[in-house]
């Protein structure tokens, strides 16, 4: 396996989110986010401080474009923070959070990396969930007047754009009520999903309206296989159905115009068909330029007495189950890859795919200034292996995205699982390493076959 069988067009990038690595919660006018506010409330590994301080990209974000340049990379996905743009949530945007943004696309472009931005990784302005946030339906205007600004100010740089990252893995967050009250908040989740598939709907046609006619609008969604393992269960069929619907389809199938699966799950029918409106179906349907599938592994799923779910994720993986885990404990599992890549292809919501998250964490250590991750390789290159096996079917993806370039906070696990490329030493300055990985990389960009192990 070597560069050039992917084809020349193909985009080689790393991926990144604004509150997972900015650091500067409150600089120059920033208000607080949803995260911020768990932080600070302890809901994430570490408390106040991990989230606060990111791995300070925002002051040294051009040590880090520079070294994604010197490893080859032609492209860094990363996302805007919404409450660093509009500190109040909707109206005027504040000049030094674009002015940041406009360094950071700068000196990737000066460097000749490819800046792909992304409207929305999960940071919502806290003040704007104090007014509801997703639950309340105004949510979707003030989401396109964020997505005007974005367009307007960076539009004429910027030709690959992200409307939201992984909303089902976003609704999830909201569903236990992790920014606020810790619960089942149903009602609040079912609504919250109908306005989010609203918003990306509304903001893709915002930003392709905006856009110059080259831009290409998207959007990524966290794809899982469902493979439940008791085969001879009466319930297996209902439960894959209801799981998936509520995983995948209840995101996928309104923006392609196919409706919500309410036959799947009477939860649908039951907590998400009242929030649907008249013109509802018409608004939800969009075709976006490509569809960002970010995938991890597989879940593993059994039946269970819940009406409307009749399966749910087990934490006992079946013997059948690959050995190796990362540090989450989530089974490595390459051929889940290539799976959802011919699932999405030809899927009305856009003709072409891009990886545009892929990645692990191990338990890495620095050791005589190395980091010998050589998992981490072996986890890249068999998954590779399975987006080029999808290509060479006739799978249209056309990119690949590393989750991470660098360590970083990982949501409610703050810094213990290190899913970079680069190592972050948190106790020396946040000091960067290039770990064997990244090594692996830059050979194997540089076009040695099989990066040249
Ligand atoms: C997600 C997010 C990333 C995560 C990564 C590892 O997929 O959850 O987009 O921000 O950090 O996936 O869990």
């Amino acid at each position: 396996m070597q560069r050039d069988d992917f084809g020349k067009d193909f985009t080689w990038g790393v991926a990144s989110a604004a509150w997972q690595i900015e650091g500067a919660w409150n600089a120059h006018g920033k208000s607080p986010s949803v995260w911020d506010h768990a932080g600070h409330r302890r809901r994430v590994r570490g408390g106040a401080k991990v989230g606060d301080r990111g791995i300070d990209f925002f002051h040294r974000y051009p040590e880090d474009i520079g070294l994604i340049a010197e490893l080859g990379f032609a492209a860094s996905r990363f996302s805007l923070s919404w409450p660093r743009i509009i500190p109040e949530g909707t109206g005027a945007p504040n000049p030094s959070g674009l002015a940041f943004y406009d360094r950071v696309i700068d000196t990737c472009l000066e460097h000749g990396i490819e800046p792909w931005l992304t409207l929305y990784h999960w940071d919502l302005p806290l003040c704007l969930h104090e007014r509801g946030g997703w639950a309340n339906r105004d949510v979707i205007d003030w989401f396109a007047d964020y997505a005007a600004v974005c367009a307007e100010a960076f539009g004429d740089r910027v030709t690959h754009w992200m409307v939201c990252n992984e909303p089902n893995m976003h609704a999830l967050q909201i569903l236990v009520g992790i920014f606020d009250r810790f619960g089942l908040h149903l009602r609040r989740y079912f609504t919250s999903v109908h306005h989010l598939n609203m918003a990306i709907a509304e903001a893709g046609r915002t930003l392709s309206a905006l856009l110059p006619a080259d831009a290409k609008v998207g959007t990524t969604h966290q794809t899982a296989p469902m493979h439940p393992f008791h085969p001879t269960s009466p319930l297996r069929r209902a439960g894959h159905d209801a799981l998936d619907a509520l995983c995948n389809g209840m995101f996928l199938e309104p923006l392609g115009g196919r409706g919500y699966p309410f036959a799947a799950s009477s939860l649908l029918r039951r907590y998400l068909a009242p929030a649907v409106r008249g013109d509802d179906l018409d608004a939800l349907s969009h075709r976006f330029d490509f569809l960002g599938i970010q995938y991890y592994y597989p879940p593993h799923v059994v039946p269970a007495p819940v009406p409307g779910l009749w399966a749910v994720p087990s934490p006992v993986p079946p013997r059948s189950y690959p050995k190796v885990r990362t540090s989450l404990g989530w089974p490595v599992e390459p051929r889940g890859l290539s799976e959802v890549l011919r699932r999405y292809s030809g899927h009305p919501v856009a003709d072409r795919l891009v990886v545009t998250e892929n990645g692990a964490a191990f338990p890495d250590t620095v050791v005589d200034g190395r980091v010998h991750d050589d998992l981490r390789i072996w986890y890249y290159r068999s998954h590779l292996a399975e987006v080029l096996a999808a290509q060479r079917e006739g799978v249209p993806v056309d990119g690949y995205f590393c989750w991470s370039y660098a360590d970083n906070v990982e949501w409610a696990l703050g810094r213990t699982p290190r899913f970079g490329l680069v190592h972050i030493d948190y106790d020396d300055d946040f000091r960067r390493t290039p770990k064997d990985s990244a090594r692996w990389f830059a050979r194997f960009l540089a076009g040695e076959p099989d990066g040249g192990s």
